[in-house]
């Protein structure tokens, strides 16, 4: 049986890595079809004209073409929270609703430039291009360009399990999101400068809602990074 949601992506995208949690911990079913960003085909374009993965199609709403559907994981996981309200993944009081709305950005901008961009990317695309990985850049990322990030986001959690209330919003699913992506290919951030952060992620990454994109991802990994890379 088809399920009314699908995303189109891949699961090594941090940004599909967000939706699937937003729709798991929503309870809602969903079918993933693979897009590749390295040769997108032309049906693809027209949904998202930007070039980008993940796009979501809602079959309730039309079945093919560029109706029914939304690009963006931002524009998806708002479009999602009307669609489904519980459990809510962003606040309801207008200051706590603000200040998840800019972590989700500092994740999807900021980490996912660093991390994405500059740690995951230059490893995993060359190894799938059958090249050397660019441990350089990685190296620089990891090292320098990642720490002030990571001290900013022990800052905002001052040792809670969550950014913000006591259950988990958007921020905690945004920020996992982008870690994960660094963690596939060089592991953990350091516990003993980010001890809160390092437990956060390891809660995150543990909960259900991430089960479904942990599992996929892992099949890939497993593959072009049978070892992780020692960035320090
Ligand atoms: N703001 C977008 C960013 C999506 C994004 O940058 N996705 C990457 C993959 S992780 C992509 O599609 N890149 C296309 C490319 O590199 O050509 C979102 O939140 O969905």
């Amino acid at each position: 049986m088809t399920a009314s949601l699908v995303l189109y992506g891949s699961p090594l995208s941090p940004f599909q890595r967000k939706v699937e949690a937003v729709m798991a911990l929503k309870g809602l079913d969903y079918d993933c079809e693979d897009v590749n960003v390295m040769g997108m085909p032309d049906w693809y374009k027209e949904i998202s004209p930007l070039g980008r993965i993940p796009s979501l199609r809602d079959r309730d709403i039309a079945e093919e073409g560029a109706a029914g559907t939304i690009t963006d994981s931002s524009a998806i996981c708002g479009y999602l929270e009307k669609r489904q309200p519980e459990p809510a993944v962003y606040p309801v009081d207008a200051f706590d609703h603000g200040r998840a709305l800019w972590l989700e950005e500092f994740a999807d901008t900021g980490m996912a430039m660093v991390g994405g961009m500059g740690v995951f990317r230059p490893i995993i695309f060359n190894l799938f291009q059958r090249k050397d990985p660019d441990l350089e850049t990685a190296r620089k990322s990891w090292n320098e360009k990642l720490p002030p990030l990571y001290d900013y986001l022990e800052a905002q959690l001052d040792g809670r399990p969550h950014f913000i209330g006591d259950a988990i919003t958007i921020a905690d699913i945004a920020v996992a999101s982008q870690i994960a992506q660094t963690d596939m290919i060089a592991g953990l951030p350091d516990k003993s400068r980010w001890p809160g952060l390092v437990a956060h992620y390891q809660a995150m990454r543990a909960h259900e809602c991430f089960q479904r994109n942990n599992a996929g991802c892992d099949k890939i990994i497993a593959k072009v990074v049978p070892e992780k890379f020692d960035l320090s």
